[in-house]
């Protein structure tokens, strides 16, 4: 993935036609655009493929089952045209290892969750963050999600995997601070509502890109 701006578009929206307005507006802003099952399952896996002719894409399915599914889940949404897929570390090394095989086989990269930017991460996800780390080094994954809204928790997990990437959601909507969750270690900053929902999202992003020069 691109490094020029460190900003990632969680697009969640639900039509299709917002959506590829959006990704072409805001084609200068970010490094990659996220998409999940709020657009996928609303406009069908065809949204990769056309969201990938403006911007790189990151599947974001939290891929989360045994490895045959995993594999499956994977593969599918790799071959409409995502450069990324995003999977739970809590199904375990052999489900994660069938993440990593078809991201390797596509020449994608995988993201591994370790804990959740909202309050109910603290719950099951907190208390075991640090082992889902080290489960993503083992596996060799590209990187980690982390969460903008606790830096602390940023800086913890990138003294566990070293030089692999962070991508941190939580800023904007979820009261995160941009630059505190960069000079805890983030790499990428994932921001969703508090562009798709603005008034202006190109301003909005301008915005944000300001707050982290
Ligand atoms: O900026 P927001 O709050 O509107 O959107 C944040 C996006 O990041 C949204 O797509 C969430 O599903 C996602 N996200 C979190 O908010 N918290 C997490 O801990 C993890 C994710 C995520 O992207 O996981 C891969």
């Amino acid at each position: 993935m691109k490094k020029d701006t460190r900003l990632i578009l969680a697009l969640d929206v639900t039509s299709k036609e917002q959506a590829l307005t959006l990704a072409e507006e805001l084609q200068g802003y970010f490094d990659a655009i996220k998409i999940g099952y709020p657009l996928i399952l609303s406009a069908g896996l065809c949204v990769v493929k056309e969201i990938s002719a403006i911007s790189q894409v990151i599947a974001d399915l939290k891929v989360a089952d045994i490895p045959n599914t995993n594999r499956l889940i994977c593969e599918a949404v790799l071959d409409a045209g995502a450069s990324g897929i995003i999977a739970q570390a809590f199904p375990g090394k052999d489900s994660l290892l069938a993440c990593k095989e078809s991201a390797s086989a596509f020449g994608a990269d995988l993201f591994v969750v370790t804990e959740m930017s909202h309050p109910g991460a603290h719950l099951f996800m907190a208390p075991l963050a640090e082992k889902m780390a080290h489960l993503a080094a083992e596996v060799d994954a590209t990187g980690v999600v982390a969460p903008a809204t606790r830096p602390d928790r940023i800086r913890l997990i990138r003294s566990i995997i070293g030089d692999r990437t962070i991508i941190s959601p939580g800023v904007g909507a979820q009261g995160g601070s941009a630059a505190a969750a960069l000079k805890a270690g983030a790499d990428y900053l994932i921001a969703g509502r508090s562009i798709y929902e603005a008034k202006r999202p190109a301003e909005s992003a301008e915005r944000l890109l300001k707050t982290l020069q």
